[in-house]
């Protein structure tokens, strides 16, 4: 039987930064993750499967929407206490991160922000509960890193759009109940659409032989002239910048996220060095240990600071774009050298599943490429403190 052992940790304190009501919440989230997640989310990744029973859980700990008004089903909560519970959930798996992150800032946030009042209200309150389940369609099979040349498109044929083309690499695509969907209409400019299970000619094939996220459910979306009503069209958003407002909300989450997984691999690592033994002292003992496990606990705390920061800036509306990139892209690459040292200090026990580190570094492989790559996130930095604009 799987024992969590897990302990947080706290090298500079932040924890002084957060209110009563945060640290609430992530004590209800760490439980949920400790009694629900970490003992079968191994064999889910060995089995490559998406454990769907735990999403009332993840309903009822508050994961879907934390941000969204109670008025349409959330919790109305701040973007730190969104943060909180994206790095416990992280700390789990990247993959169950994954679901809550679409959920929240790639399906709930669009309706929210763009919808009509009627799309608010008949959307949001069923996600909040997990009811609806949804996903997110914005990279195609030729279009990842630029989503602007996107070739999925729709067509006015009276009260409803017709809809052709196909979406790739969709987390919850399997099983997703709607999909927002971001297509260009006949000027070429991109919209957003609510796609529903079950119109004509919509279908959700699942992508298999992942080495990462294995317990996340990943697909395409392919539309056959799919007619969508026109009522179902976000009407609050036109152009690149509708789904790109939606990943500087998921972009924050993950930055926050990562952290939870590089957390879960120091602290096994960690425990691992002051317990096995060689020549006759803990591994811990050893210099190129105490360097690998020092270098780690300062990233990660670097880390914390810079999304409770980024969490202040949210809060106010202040965070940009650019602030946000620096985080997602520095934070995954603290979690992915975590996981590669903390494996080696677990010698041959660092690949097996009795451990976590395995899984969190392959997960990392996709969290380092999806919601733009590390590449990508480099170029938005450089172009904001250069001015040159290297993408074109
Ligand atoms: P560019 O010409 O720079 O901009 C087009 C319009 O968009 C505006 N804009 C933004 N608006 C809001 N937030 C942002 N972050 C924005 N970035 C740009 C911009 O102001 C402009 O507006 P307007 O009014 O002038 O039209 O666009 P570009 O075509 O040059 O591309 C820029 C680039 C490369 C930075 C961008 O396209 C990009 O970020 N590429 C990466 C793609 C990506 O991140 N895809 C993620 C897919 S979703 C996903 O991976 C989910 S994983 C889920 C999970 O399981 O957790
Ligand atoms: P490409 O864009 O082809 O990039 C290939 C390489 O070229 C990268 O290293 C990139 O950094 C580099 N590159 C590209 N352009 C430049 C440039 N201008 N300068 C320098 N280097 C460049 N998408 C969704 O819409 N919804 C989802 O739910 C979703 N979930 C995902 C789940 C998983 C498990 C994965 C792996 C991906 C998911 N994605 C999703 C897609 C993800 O966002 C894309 O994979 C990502 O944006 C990169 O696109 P690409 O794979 O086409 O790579």
């Amino acid at each position: 039987m799987y024992q969590d052992k897990y302990q947080y940790h706290d090298y500079y304190g932040v924890d002084e930064l957060l209110t009563e009501e945060h640290k609430l919440i992530r004590e209800t989230v760490r439980s949920f993750v400790k009694k629900e997640i970490t003992p079968i989310i191994e064999d889910h990744a060995q089995s490559a499967s998406f454990p769907k029973h735990i999403l009332k859980g993840l309903a009822e700990v508050g994961a879907f929407g934390p941000y969204i008004p109670a008025e349409y089903g959330g919790q109305g909560l701040d973007q730190i206490s969104y943060g909180i519970i994206m790095q416990e959930l992280e700390r789990g798996d990247s993959g169950i991160r994954s679901t809550a992150s679409v959920q929240s800032s790639l399906v709930m946030y669009p309706i929210f922000s763009f919808g009509s009042e009627e799309q608010k209200k008949k959307y949001l309150p069923q996600l909040a509960t997990g009811d609806f389940m949804g996903a997110f369609g914005l990279t195609e099979p030729n279009h990842g890193s630029d989503p602007g040349s996107m070739t999925t498109h729709f067509k006015d044929a009276g009260d409803h759009v017709v809809l052709n083309g196909s979406k790739m690499w969709i987390s919850n695509a399997p099983f997703c109940d709607i999909a927002v969907v971001w297509a260009k209409n006949e000027a070429g400019k991109i919209q957003g659409l609510i796609v529903e299970r079950g119109m004509e000619g919509f279908s959700t094939p699942e992508t298999h032989g992942k080495w990462s996220l294995r317990a996340s459910a990943t697909g395409e979306l392919v539309f056959d002239n799919v007619k969508v009503p026109k009522s179902n069209i976000l009407p609050g958003v036109e152009g690149l910048k509708g789904p790109l407002s939606c990943l500087n909300s998921a972009r924050y989450g993950i930055a926050w996220g990562a952290l939870g997984a590089a957390l879960d691999c120091y602290d096994t690592a960690l425990r691992y060095s002051q317990e096995r033994q060689q020549f006759g002292k803990p591994i811990g003992a050893f210099q190129l240990q105490q360097k690998k496990l020092a270098e780690m606990i300062t990233e990660i705390t670097k880390g914390q600071l810079l999304v409770w920061r980024l969490g202040v800036l949210k809060n106010e509306n202040r965070a940009t774009p650019a602030q946000i990139s620096m985080a997602k892209r520095n934070n995954v690459k603290v979690a992915l050298d975590t996981s590669r040292e903390a494996r080696q200090i677990l010698g041959g026990m660092g690949i097996t599943g009795e451990y976590s580190i395995m899984r969190h570094m392959m997960n990392l492989e996709s969290v380092v490429t999806y919601e733009g790559t590390h590449d990508i996130h480099l170029l938005i930095t450089g172009l904001d403190v250069t001015g040159f604009n290297a993408f074109v």
